[in-house]
């Protein structure tokens, strides 16, 4: 759930006689690049993993103290050995296969490998999950490497009034692209990690805004998928209703090999099993005509409504200039191509009322199913006496007050009643019939197209349905400075910001395209890169044979 805050709120060249080939920039490496390298034999997943740790030794604590990592896996270099046999003997896996993937830490992994499972939270410290998430195991079976755990909003923001990225475990993640600038949330650490090469790919999970607007903050490609298409089994809930899990990634490309490696069918997650079948090979989607002959609607009245940061002057006017290059891709720009329940959306507390009522649902059942907690939590209002008793872990600075009003406001909720039955209903018709899926029909459109900033996600989050962003520009040298949170700025110099493609039910392999097209015809990721502090500088040739 991302929730806006205070609501004012070289080419290498070996030793030896013959060249190697050139290796890739972290900074920028996609998974095919570094596929190439390793099937080549210039570089190990151990080299990887190598140079993915110091990277991040280099600045998440040190010089800009980025906050974007809270745990290395320990079991990583044994992972990505074993890996590398594995590839000189038989082959690859996958496109994944010794590709470090980073976790949110709201998805498990089982703690005998050494991480914890927390969402940031120190009552879940050493808690032991049954399992890794059903994500996991995917990424596990097609030999990737899970290189970490990132910061996060604490509870994927589901706490109450507090700064994006900040959690009592890892502190206050901030952005690479100016100092202390907000990263967004509440996948933070995923998307401050993946903008600057921290990992190969990152996962981050998404209730309401949480995969669009880190990968807007931080310059990325990200895709919040469908409500079931990726298993949420094993996933800290907010709701089942809203929560799903998707790649935060540099370019669209790598975002479509791991989403056709996490999504699929499991029986532990039964919204999962109502997907369509097979699972699309969504790397079939990277065609750069794909917005040929398309028609793509604009929505106005959801980013013109939210009055917050979600109807930016200078990011609707970059905006503008994205729609006439969607029409120079061949599409047809309907414009505008308003949801009809727009504006009951924007006034509606129909979301708050069901992901209250899940989440302490939800919750509890996590506790319950931990098979040891030495924290002693095992509920909500459990959770919500450890951080009064702690506040020195959990409360964070100048925050006190209404840092855990939404723990407060769900512990309150008796269950699934009337007033929540209708509360669903109304978020399905105002979010798909009358909403996504009536301005698609109305309109015949493809697809619609948005600016990521702000509450844009709400109409997608109620209806489960998907979006995909890429990056669209940054804010100018000159703009005014605010404050976000205690610790961070928003709007800042550079500060990135996204657009994104809206469709309906697992509509990902149209929304891929369409974002691709974009994407290869703009680089605008390429534009401006993060602040020189905040550039890791090892590389593969400072690890290789040392
Ligand atoms: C996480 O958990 C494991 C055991 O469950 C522990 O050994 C490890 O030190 C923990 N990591 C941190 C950062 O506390
Ligand atoms: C999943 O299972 C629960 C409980 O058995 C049931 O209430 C729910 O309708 C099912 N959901 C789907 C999408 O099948
Ligand atoms: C949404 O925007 C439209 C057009 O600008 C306006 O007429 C309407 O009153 C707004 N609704 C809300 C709830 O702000
Ligand atoms: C839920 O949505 C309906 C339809 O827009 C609206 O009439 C109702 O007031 C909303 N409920 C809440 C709690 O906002
Ligand atoms: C349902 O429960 C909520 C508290 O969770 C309460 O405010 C509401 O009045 C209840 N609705 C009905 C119909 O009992
Ligand atoms: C920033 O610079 C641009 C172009 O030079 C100018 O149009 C704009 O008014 C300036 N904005 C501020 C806030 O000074
Ligand atoms: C990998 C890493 O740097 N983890 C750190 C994350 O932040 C916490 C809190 O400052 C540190 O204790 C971890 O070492």
């Amino acid at each position: 759930m991302k929730v806006l805050t205070w609501l004012f709120a070289t080419c290498a060249l070996s030793v030896g006689v013959v060249a190697r080939n050139a290796l890739p920039d972290l900074y920028e490496a996609s998974i095919v690049e570094l596929q190439a390298g390793l099937d080549a034999g210039d570089f190990t997943s151990v080299d990887l993993v190598k140079a993915y740790f110091a990277r991040i030794a280099e600045v998440n604590l040190k010089g800009p103290q980025l906050r974007a990592i809270l745990e290395n896996n320990p079991s990583a270099l044994t992972e990505a050995a074993a890996l590398d046999q594995e590839r000189k003997k038989s082959g690859k896996r996958s496109a994944l296969h010794g590709i470090p993937v980073l976790l949110k830490d709201n998805i498990a992994t089982v703690a005998s490998e050494g991480m914890n499972t927390t969402a940031g939270s120190f009552s879940l410290l050493k808690s032991v999950v049954p399992d890794d998430a059903g994500v996991v195991k995917r990424l596990r079976a097609a030999g990737a490497i899970i290189l970490g755990k990132a910061n996060l909003s604490e509870f994927a923001h589901f706490r109450g009034n507090l700064a994006s990225g900040w959690s009592g475990r890892g502190g206050q993640c901030t952005n690479a692209y100016f100092p202390h600038a907000d990263p967004c949330g509440s996948s933070s650490g995923s998307g401050v990690a993946s903008s600057i090469g921290l990992t190969a790919v990152s996962l981050g999970t998404e209730t309401d805004g949480s995969i669009t607007c880190p990968s807007s903050n931080n310059n990325l490609a990200g895709i919040k998928p469908t409500v079931g298409l990726t298993s949420r089994a094993g996933v800290i809930p907010i709701s089942e209703h809203q929560d799903t899990v998707g790649p935060i990634t540099r370019s669209i490309a790598d975002a479509a090999v791991v989403l056709s490696i996490i999504a699929g069918p499991d029986p532990n997650d039964n919204f999962t099993l109502a997907q369509p079948t097979p699972v699309p090979d969504f790397t079939k989607a990277l065609n750069k005509n794909a917005l040929k002959g398309k028609r793509i609607g604009v929505p106005r009245r959801v980013f013109l409504n939210d009055t917050i940061t979600g109807n930016d002057p200078f990011v609707n006017q970059v905006f503008e200039q994205a729609l006439d290059t969607i029409r120079a891709l061949g599409a047809t720009v309907v414009d505008p191509a308003d949801l009809p329940s727009a504006d009951e959306i924007a006034v509606s507390g129909n979301e708050t009322t069901v992901l209250d009522v899940d989440f302490k649902i939800q919750l509890d059942a996590w506790y319950a199913s931990l098979k040891s907690n030495p924290s002693g939590v095992r509920s909500l209002a459990d959770l919500i006496a450890f951080n009064d008793a702690n506040p020195a872990l959990e409360e964070p600075p100048r925050f006190e007050d209404q840092s855990e009003h939404r723990l407060i406001e769900s512990e309150a909720t008796t269950g699934m009643n009337a007033t929540y039955f209708q509360a669903l209903a109304f978020n399905k018709d105002l979010g798909r019939t009358r909403g996504i899926d009536a301005a698609l029909q109305q309109f015949k459109l493809d697809a619609l197209v948005l600016p990521a900033p702000g509450f844009t996600t709400v109409p997608a989050a109620i209806a489960g349905y998907p979006i995909v962003t890429v990056p669209l520009g940054f804010y100018p040298d000159n703009v005014t400075i605010a404050l976000a949170g205690p610790e961070t700025v928003y709007p800042a110099p550079g500060v990135p910001f996204g657009l994104s493609f809206l469709g309906t039910a697992f509509s990902e392999f149209d929304l891929v395209g369409f974002a691709f097209a974009y994407e290869q015809k703009t680089q605008t990721r390429l534009a401006r890169k993060a602040f020189a502090e905040a550039i890791p500088t090892t590389q593969l040739i400072d690890i290789i044979g040392k």
